[in-house]
């Protein structure tokens, strides 16, 4: 290893002794920070069952840089090279929409493990674990209501799919020996005033008992709600009050993905209430500027307090940390990159933090102490850690990884017409 980088390493040690913290601790539990890789950014949330057909379901990945993936292999080699990039052993997030249907169409009440075989043996063989999600949206039977749809046929066509999804996952879960998680987001909602408010949701509630009712071993449930979406600013059906009703009476796991809330609503401060009445959490780690607009993660604020929160609940053993966000902006792999090393930087710096020193002053009313310890943990060398960290993992240090996503785009993505 460089040896500056061990020095600024060694220097760190010292800084943080100082308020408690444990440096080499902070460093091997990064370990436990396994971020699960959302497959989407690779090709603006495409797939393989009708990659000519348009995005729906109120979400849209805006952008047209060049080199997107068009097949499964695509796919697959850009996230084994966003994963190089990345310090530590992580998961990959797959959409029912990416199966592997050779071609040919497969609706989605007839997807099968089948179509996922080749996924969970390149999965194994690059050392991955999988993790899964039911697709709603970019279907014809999309429209604005799927599991809550007054229409029986469509209504039944979306548990069917979803059932389906949920046996794909216990494959999954199975064959690597790690439960897979399931997200299920619908995107069920209306453009304007909704007068039958309750009677969707009822249906919603009855297609989700009926999805449940089966007793599956290697699949954690998990349900994702939002605040509104594209064409459906009014109504969501699946709020998030709905989903954290059915997930604390259930048992069922409420994802959080960060652009789903008002704007200045904390995401850090549902950790410790969800924490006392469901059994885990999933994040969706996103960036929202002034709306649900899925920027790539960044270190901010919002983030840090996602991270910290999560550390001082002690709780990275029953959270989820997956991304979720489509940039078709920029360079795609880029992408990954920053937003995966943003969220693992906050982490870092919420393991870094001098908990039990702040704790100390809480419990005492020494509340200028805590404030003052608060803001020089900010500037405390975390950075150097991170270094070491990455040196250590054998990933580019810094904004080396700039050089070898511009060398691969010139290798591989640009070549992609
Ligand atoms: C949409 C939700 C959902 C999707 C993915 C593609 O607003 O965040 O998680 O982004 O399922
Ligand atoms: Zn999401």
């Amino acid at each position: 290893m460089d040896q500056k980088i061990k020095e600024a390493y060694d220097y760190a040690k010292e800084v943080y002794a100082r308020v408690g913290v444990d440096v080499e601790k902070a460093v091997k539990d990064m370990d436990k920070i396994v971020l699960s890789l959302h497959c989407w950014q690779t090709d603006d949330v495409t797939g393989f069952e009708n990659p000519d057909g348009e995005l729906s379901g109120g979400i849209q990945a805006t952008g047209n840089y060049p080199g997107k993936a068009r097949t499964i292999e695509e796919v697959r080699q850009d996230l084994v090279k966003a994963a190089s990039l990345i310090p530590g052993v992580h998961r990959i997030n797959l959409h029912e929409i990416y199966g592997d249907f050779g071609g040919k169409f497969v609706d989605r009440d007839e997807v099968e493990p089948k179509h996922f075989e080749s996924w969970m043996k390149w999965a194994k063989e690059n050392n991955f674990k999988l993790d899964f999600n039911s697709t709603s949206f970019s279907h014809p039977k999309s429209g604005s209501l799927t599991l809550s749809n007054p229409d029986d046929e469509i209504r039944n066509f979306w548990i069917e799919h979803t059932k389906r999804c949920r046996r794909i996952a216990e494959e999954m879960g199975r064959y690597q020996g790690s439960p897979s998680v399931m997200n299920l987001w619908i995107h069920d909602g209306s453009k304007d005033t909704t007068v039958n408010r309750l009677r969707y949701r009822e249906l919603l509630k009855e297609s989700l008992d009926e999805i449940y009712s089966e007793k599956l071993e290697y699949v954690k449930d998990c349900i994702e709600a939002k605040l509104f979406g594209i064409g459906a600013e009014s109504y969501t059906v699946g709020s998030y009050d709905f989903y954290l009703g059915y997930g604390a009476k259930n048992d069922k796991i409420v994802t959080l993905d960060t652009g789903h809330f008002h704007l200045t609503e904390s995401i850090a401060d549902k950790i410790s209430a969800l924490l006392l009445f469901t059994p885990e959490i999933m994040l969706h780690v996103s960036r929202p500027i002034r709306w649900d607009s899925d920027h790539v993660t960044t270190m901010n604020d919002d983030t840090l307090d996602l991270a910290k929160e999560i550390i001082r609940c002690d709780a990275l053993d029953r959270v989820n940390i997956g991304l979720d966000y489509f940039d078709a902006s920029i360079n795609r792999i880029g992408a990954y990159v920053i937003g995966s090393r943003a969220t693992q930087k906050c982490f870092l710096q919420a393991l870094l933090e001098p908990t039990e020193l702040l704790r100390q002053y809480e419990a005492n009313g020494q509340l200028f102490e805590r404030l003052a310890t608060l803001e020089e943990a900010k500037n405390m060398p975390w950075n150097a850690v991170w270094d070491y960290y990455c040196a250590l993992k054998n990933v580019p240090v810094g904004e080396s990884y700039i050089k070898d996503i511009q060398q691969y785009e010139i290798d591989v993505t640009s070549k992609r017409q």
